[in-house]
């Protein structure tokens, strides 16, 4: 059964790899699953046919056979449940991955999504420059202790898994903002995962669709 997933028709950070549908492509790539796709646009996400599948109208989404999903993470999870490669056979080791795949979402990304938030949809706003300084306080210390935790390991612990991939996915949207820098151990770290070949041929897919919006 190939599974279908959707992804924004014309993505708004231009092929950047930062949009949800990255990070599922990336698991799909390194579980050698193929996979389809189905574009849609701002306007097509908030109709009746699609917030059947996301109940928020939001990308994104993930169909096999009857099964219909949407969460990025509940996705990665599934896909890494179902396939080898994205986490370990040993039961501690396999919860302990899923830690990761948690904390990426619920403590590294949250003051990574505020941090754009506060940039680009309310950088009009009087309190900006300080709500700026406030959330970039928040990033560098969930920074700091990461990349004490990481040392100078490849992945957070042991071989590359689902949670490696969703934290390099989360810290990814940091590198315009140069905080990333400030810790060249995780700079590496995402680095290194960016080297993998399943990432690459998943960005290459996101990417390969955004330069087609823009020469159609
Ligand atoms: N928690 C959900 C998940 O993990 O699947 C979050 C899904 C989500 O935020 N989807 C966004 C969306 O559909 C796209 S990825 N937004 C449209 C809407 O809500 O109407 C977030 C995103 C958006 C834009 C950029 N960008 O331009 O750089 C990057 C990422």
């Amino acid at each position: 059964m190939i599974p279908v997933i959707t992804a924004f028709e014309s993505s708004p950070d231009r092929g950047q790899g930062l949009a949800r549908d990255m990070r599922v492509r990336w698991a799909l790539e390194e579980v050698g699953q193929p996979y389809e796709v189905r574009l849609v646009s701002f306007q097509s996400m908030k109709e009746p046919a699609h917030r059947a599948r996301n109940p928020f109208g939001q990308i994104l989404t993930y169909e096999e056979g009857d099964l219909v999903l949407f969460e990025s993470g509940a996705i990665v999870l599934h896909i890494a449940e179902r396939h080898a490669g994205l986490l370990p056979n040993d039961a501690n080791a396999r919860s302990r991955a899923i830690a990761w795949m948690f904390a990426a979402l619920n403590t590294v990304e949250p003051p990574i999504l505020d941090l754009a938030v506060a940039k680009f949809l309310e950088g009009d706003k009087p309190w900006t420059a300080e709500r700026l300084e406030l959330i970039k306080e928040r990033i560098c210390k969930r920074l700091h202790d990461l990349s004490v935790r990481l040392g100078d390991a490849d992945w957070l612990d042991g071989a590359f898994s689902a949670g490696d991939l969703m934290m390099v996915h989360a810290l990814q949207r940091l590198k315009p903002s140069g905080l990333l820098g400030e810790y060249p151990n995780l700079a590496e770290y995402v680095a290194h995962a960016e080297e993998r070949p399943a990432f690459k041929r998943a960005f290459a897919a996101q990417l390969a669709v955004f330069a087609a919006s823009e020469s159609g």
